[in-house]
């Protein structure tokens, strides 16, 4: 029997103990447009927004997608309402979202979603667009003016397809109607998000004319930690939730108990109360984005790539094999954390949190999704703790082994000769430099290294780096994950 559907109807009628939104939905309106509605800032910052809505209901949420309409075709039915399961090992636990208003399609309501930006009660605009929405290179954070959307923005500034050509086009449209911008926060995984926002933003604006460009400088861009692992949403998991809260969700956001988030306290446009629903509002957000991306993601990634060589679907598995667990126990020991300047704040017990995270075997997150966009997460997990340690003289063996695992995920054959789907911006010529190098480990080392927007100019002369990638890469090669994972300490100590 198929069940009713999850709606602002429907939402009372729910099984009994879900928590459901305690405000009143129809006095919410719209403070907040978010570009890049996807699972993360479902199960995030939509969260805090949600815990606010009762005390402050002028910062509800319109969101937008900018590629495809699948959050808008699963939530329109809903009146915007989903679940969030969070899951541990005592079972899952729902709970029901109301603080997205709507979803809008930038594709098919580019100009209604551009006013609504540029209108007054919008005063922050915030962004999960993934690194690549940034139309970057990730090896300089500059704007990459060869980028096919950019050119495109620019040629059409009034009809943007990308990130920096919406924020630009909307920021304009404020100036000319005579309105104090908004508040860019970014809400991605990059280190320093709002630098990185402002020096896109500010470059494409100043691109398509001076006085714009000049304007823009003067909006704020503060940067934030965000921190939760959010597990693409199954058909399985699709039917527990329905099971679980009595109504259809047609897209229900699975994830951890597990949430920060750390926010650069610089909103002139003014702000929710995030510091009264669990946000850390700090001067300097900086330290945690290297805490987070070091300490996680690098370990997120190394683990991504080896644990799929090694046959292992999910990241609890990864972490259960003692051999990984070592690995990534000593990546973020001995390598990772004397990179950190984190005065007060205890990192082994960071450490360990991370591996019980990790650990949790409700959650099943899979290797092949956190292995997505290799080239463009890289820099910031691995290869910035690596330059920090060359330049110490200080061993990169672990570190190595992460960029080598990539290095040998990307080839697109796995250990059986199977295909690997590889989903990444450069999947194409990373594939034709495997091509290339045939059964040479070293010719294909060199074409990736040589790949300037992830390995900067600095790093393919650097002899230390070169060698410790490389016999890593031999080892993966010759031996396989598993061994060049049990045995990378040996041949680090040889
Ligand atoms: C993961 C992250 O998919 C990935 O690349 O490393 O999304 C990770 O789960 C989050 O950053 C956790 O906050």
């Amino acid at each position: 029997m198929s069940k009713q559907r999850l709606n602002l109807k429907t939402v009372s009628t729910l099984a009994a103990g879900i928590t459901v939104p305690n405000y009143d939905r129809s006095a919410v309106t719209a403070g907040i447009v978010h570009l890049g509605i996807g699972a993360f800032h479902r199960a995030h910052m939509a969260v805090y927004v949600d815990d606010l809505l009762s005390k402050d209901p002028s910062w509800g949420i319109v969101g937008a997608s900018l590629r495809r309409p699948d959050t808008k075709d699963a939530l329109e039915p809903q009146d915007g309402l989903y679940t969030i399961a969070v899951r541990d090992a005592a079972g899952t636990h729902p709970r029901v979202i109301g603080s997205i208003l709507k979803v809008m399609d930038a594709n098919t309501e580019r100009d209604a979603l551009l006013d609504l930006m540029a209108s007054p009660e919008v005063r922050i605009v915030s962004l999960t667009v993934t690194e690549k929405g940034y139309c970057y290179e990730p090896s300089t954070g500059e704007l990459d003016l060869n980028h096919a959307d950019i050119q495109h923005d620019l040629s059409n500034p009034s009809a943007p397809k990308s990130a920096p050509g919406m924020l630009v086009e909307a920021l304009a449209r404020r100036k000319a109607a005579g309105i104090a911008p908004f508040t860019v926060m970014s809400c991605d995984n990059l280190p320093n998000n709002g630098q990185t926002a402002k020096r896109i933003v500010t470059a494409f604006a100043a691109k398509r004319d001076a006085d714009l460009g000049e304007w823009v400088k003067g909006v704020a861009f503060p940067s934030t930690m965000v921190d939760r692992i959010v597990p693409s949403t199954t058909d399985a998991d699709r039917e527990e939730v329905a099971s679980l809260i009595g109504a259809e969700d047609a897209w229900p956001i699975m994830t951890e108990p597990f949430t920060q988030w750390v926010i650069e306290d610089n909103f002139p446009s003014g702000r929710p109360a995030f510091e009264e629903v669990g946000a850390q509002l700090v001067q300097d957000v900086e330290p945690f984005e290297h805490m987070k991306l070091r300490m996680l993601n690098g370990s997120h990634s190394t683990m991504a790539y080896a644990g799929y060589l090694g046959g292992y679907e999910y990241i609890a598995e990864v972490v259960g094999d003692e051999d990984y667990r070592e690995l990534v126990h000593g990546l973020m020991t001995e390598e990772v954390i004397p990179t950190l300047d984190m005065p007060g704040v205890d990192l082994e017990a960071y450490r360990d949190q991370l591996l019980a995270r990790f650990a949790n075997p409700a959650l099943k997150h899979r290797t092949w999704q956190i292995a997505m966009d290799g080239s463009q997460k890289l820099p910031q997990r691995l290869l910035g703790t690596i330059r920090d340690r060359l330049a110490a003289g200080q061993s990169i063996d672990r570190l190595a082994l992460g960029v080598a695992a990539w290095m040998r995920y990307v080839m697109a054959i796995d250990e059986e000769g199977n295909e690997i789907d590889v989903r990444d911006p450069l999947a194409l010529k990373l594939l034709a430099i495997a091509a290339d190098a045939g059964e040479d480990p070293e010719a294909y080392f060199n074409g990736l290294v040589s790949i300037q927007s992830i390995f900067g100019t600095d790093l393919i002369d650097n002899e230390v780096f070169r060698n410790a990638v490389l016999e890593q890469l031999w080892s993966f090669w010759q031996d396989g994950a598993h061994e060049t994972v049990a045995n990378y300490q040996l041949s680090a100590q040889e």
